[in-house]
Formats: C-alpha cells, structure tokens, sequence
C-alpha cells in the first residue's frame, strides 16, 4: 500500500525559444525557470508545451535547452505544443535530442502517455499533439488515478469559457476539466496566468516566464503542491 507524499510541482509553458524578434528573452526566461525551480523547492518541473517556438529552430539552440534542463536536480515532463509539434520533423525526433539529459522526459504518446515517477508516488500523463485542429482532445485518454498515487496531466490547448462561441483548435471545454481524473492540470498555450479550475479539478494556466514581448522583463511560473492533507494548491511566483 502506498501513501501520497507532499509533492512540489514546478509548471511553466511557452517560452516560445527562437522567437528572435518577438521574445528575445526566451532563453534567459528558461534559465530563470532553471533557477528558480531549485531555489523554490520543486521536486519536478513541467512544461506545457510552446517551449520552442517554431521547428526551424538551430540545434545549437536545442543543445542550450537541454544544457539548461541538466542542471537541474530533479526530473522534467515536457509535452509538445502547436508550436514544437511532435510529428515528422519533429524537434524532439531531431538526432541532438537523443543526447538529453535522463531527468528530462518527452510526452510522446499521441493517444495519451503516462510517466511514472515511484519516489513520488507521481503519475504524469499527456497526449502528444501531432497537428493542433479542432478535432485534437487534449484531455482525451486520461486514465484513472491510482490508489495512493498523484495524477498530474499537462495539456496544450485553449479553454472555452463560457459564452465562447467560436470553434477553435485543442478545445478544452469546462466538462473536460470537471470531469478529468487527475489532481493537477498543467495547461499552456496562452501566454497569461489564468485559473480554469472546475468541479474538484485544480486547472491553471501558468502565463509564461518570459516578459510581455519586446521587453526584458520576465515573468512567472506557477508552483503547485500536492499535500495528502491540504490537497491540491498553487501559487504564482515572479522570476
Ligand atoms: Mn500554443
């Protein structure tokens, strides 16, 4: 029998690295995330795709973000985005990717993939994004959680808030979320913070660690805890 431990979730999304001439901060962004993970605490760090912003990307500038996750002390989840794809071509298929660090781990399942972490007692799922349509369900898959086990899910996509009529591509709908088995839905594809939660489900945009664009300010990331007491929290922390 297990029991759930207090787990310390660092979560981040669109960094968008290689967007020059709109974020060229990105890559100090990500260091600041590096950084920032280690000194609040986290026992993980996620992020929600967008972390590269187009697959023209250089491997130079690939082989900077993997430097960056290694100096990490803790494992990383990162799933692909409608930005960084994981289809043919794919930057996570590329040959400089199959040097990452082994606390890094790619969402490669496109029907839905779970990471397990047993020092956590930690599941993390996700669905590879292979093209970002309306009929792509971010959320569709999602297994049960296990006893005595956190489930945290990561998905790219955009909520429908109510009153939203137009049909947009990775919908994420409100039952989706209130109906999803997971303790933690780590969301990204825009680039504010914003708090989705439905029913018992802790969902949250975590906005992005860059700056508005064109400025060298940085931004933030959410850090969540997962307490077998207090339950599911979070908070927004500045970089
Ligand atoms: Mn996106």
């Amino acid at each position: 029998m297990h029991s759930k431990k207090a787990v310390r979730l660092i979560h981040t999304s669109d960094v968008h690295l290689g967007d020059g001439s709109g974020h060229p901060y990105a890559m100090l962004a990500l260091k600041a995330v590096v950084d920032a993970a280690s000194r609040l605490g986290g026992d993980m760090l996620l992020l929600a795709g967008d972390i590269f912003d187009n697959a023209r990307v250089s491997d130079e500038m690939v082989q900077d973000f993997l430097d960056e996750l290694a100096r990490l002390d803790m494992p990383a989840v990162v799933l692909p985005g409608n930005h960084d794809l994981y289809g043919e071509g794919s930057i996570y298929r590329r040959d400089v990717f199959h040097g990452k660090p082994d606390n890094l781990r790619v969402i490669e399942g496109m029907d839905g993939q779970t990471i397990s972490y047993p020092e956590l007692n930690l599941d993390v799922w996700g669905r590879a994004m292979l093209s970002h349509t309306p009929e792509f369900q971010p959320l569709l898959g999602m297994p049960d959680r296990r006893d005595g086990h956190w489930l945290v899910a990561l998905a790219h996509g955009h909520f429908h808030h109510d009153g939203d009529v137009d049909q947009r591509s990775s919908p994420i709908y409100p039952a989706d979320v209130a109906d999803a088995t997971c303790d933690y839905l780590a969301l990204g594809h825009w680039d504010r913070h914003d708090d989705v939660s439905q029913g018992g489900v802790t969902a949250v945009y975590s906005g992005t660690a860059r700056g508005p664009a064109s400025s060298d300010y940085l931004g933030e990331v959410t850090v969540v805890d997962l307490d077998p007491v207090d339950g599911v929290s979070y908070r927004q922390v500045p970089l």
